[in-house]
C-alpha cells in the first residue's frame, strides 16, 4: 500500500484537525511541515496543491486538499469509519 503523506503546518488549526483524526484511527503518515508561506509558494508545492494551502493529503496518485474531506476520505485506506459524523461524509 502506498504510504500517507500529511503537508501542514504547525500552527494551522486545518492541519491539527487533520493529525488529530489520523492518530484517532491510528493511521501512520509522514508529516510535511511547511512553516512558512514561502514554502507553500514554491513551484514544487503548486504542482501538488494549485491553492498552496496546507493540509494536503497523499495516498498514492490520490490527492485531496480540504481538512474535512480528508477526514471523511483517510480513514477508508484500511476501511475504518469516517471521524466525523457519517451523515457528513458521502462515502
Ligand atoms: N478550507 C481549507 C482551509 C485551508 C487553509 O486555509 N489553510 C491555511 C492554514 S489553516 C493555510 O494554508 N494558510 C496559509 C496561507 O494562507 O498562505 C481546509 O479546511 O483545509
Amino acid at each position: 500500500m502506498s504510504k500517507l503523506i500529511l503537508y501542514g503546518a504547525p500552527i494551522s488549526s486545518c492541519s491539527f484537525r487533520v493529525r488529530i483524526a489520523l492518530a484517532l484511527k491510528g493511521l501512520q503518515h509522514e508529516d510535511i511541515s511547511l512553516t512558512s508561506t514561502a514554502a507553500r509558494r514554491t513551484a514544487e508545492y503548486a504542482g501538488l496543491n494549485p491553492q498552496q494551502l496546507v493540509p494536503l493529503f497523499i495516498h498514492g496518485d490520490i490527492k485531496i486538499s480540504q481538512s474535512i474531506a480528508i477526514m471523511c476520505a483517510a480513514p477508508s485506506v484500511h476501511s475504518v469509519a469516517a471521524v466525523i459524523c457519517r451523515g457528513a461524509c458521502i462515502w
